[in-house]
C-alpha cells in the first residue's frame, strides 16, 4: 500500500516556465544516471508506476513533477553521467537546474541519491553547491548498498559522513532489499512537512 495512493505524475519541464505552481512543498530528488534514483524513487513512494514514468525516454533530461497529496510534490530532477555528456548539454542542465532551484519558494529539501560504490562525485558536489546556495536540508541515500559487504557500507557510509562534514544527512539504502526505506519515508516526510 502507498501512503500516497493519489499520487501521480503531473508534467515534465525543460524550461522554468513550464514548472508547476510554486505553491504547498516539494522534495527534490537528484542523482548522477544509473545511480539508483528511478528505482529509489519507486520503493519509498511504494508506486511500481513511477519507475516508467521516469523512463520514458526524453524525460531523463527534464524536470519531472509528480503530486504525491494536495499541495505535496516530488520532484525528479535531470541527471547524467556527469563526463559522457557535450557543454552544450551540460550547460542547459545548469540553467536549468539553476532556475529550478534560486525560483522555488515551495523547495523544502533534496534527496540525493549516491551508487555507495562511487563515494560523492563531481555531480553530487554540484548539487550540494545548488542546496546550499538556497539553504535547504540535504539527505543522501547511500544507495546499491547490497552490493557491498556489511562492513564495506559501513566504512563507506562513515566515509561519506566525513566527506559531507555537516552539509548533508546520510543513510545507507537498497531498492533491491528495500533496506533503509523507512527512514528514506521519514526525512521525505519531515521535509514535506516542517
Ligand atoms: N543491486 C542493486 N541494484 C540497483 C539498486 N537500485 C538500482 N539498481 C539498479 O541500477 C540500475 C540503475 O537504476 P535506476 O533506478 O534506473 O537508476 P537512475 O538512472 O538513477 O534512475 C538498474 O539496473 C537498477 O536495477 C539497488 O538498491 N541495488
Ligand atoms: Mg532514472
Amino acid at each position: 500500500m502507498s501512503q500516497y495512493p493519489e499520487a501521480r505524475f503531473i508534467l515534465s519541464a525543460n524550461a522554468a516556465a513550464q514548472f508547476l505552481p510554486d505553491t504547498g512543498r516539494e522534495v527534490a530528488v537528484a542523482g548522477r544516471s544509473n545511480a539508483g534514483k528511478s528505482s529509489a524513487i519507486n520503493v519509498i513512494v511504494n508506486r511500481r508506476q513511477f519507475a516508467r514514468t521516469s523512463k520514458t525516454p526524453g524525460r531523463t533530461q527534464l524536470v519531472n513533477f509528480f503530486e504525491l497529496a494536495p499541495g505535496k510534490r516530488l520532484v525528479d530532477l535531470p541527471g547524467y553521467g556527469f563526463a559522457k555528456v557535450a557543454d552544450k548539454v551540460r550547460a542547459h542542465w545548469g540553467r536549468l537546474l539553476q532556475d529550478y532551484f534560486e525560483s522555488r519558494e515551495s523547495l523544502a529539501g533534496l534527496l540525493l541519491v549516491v551508487d555507495v560504490r562511487r563515494r560523492l562525485t563531481a555531480f553530487d558536489e554540484q548539487m550540494l553547491a545548488f542546496a546550499e546556495a538556497v539553504e535547504i536540508p540535504v539527505h543522501v541515500l547511500l544507495t546499491k548498498a547490497d552490493k557491498l559487504k556489511r562492513g564495506q557500507a559501513a566504512t563507506a557510509l562513515l566515509e561519506v559522513e566525513k566527506a559531507l562534514a555537516g552539509r548533508a544527512s546520510v543513510q545507507l539504502f537498497s531498492a533491491l532489499k528495500r533496506d533503509g526505506v523507512e527512514e528514506a519515508r521519514g526525512t521525505l516526510n519531515g521535509f514535506l512537512e516542517t
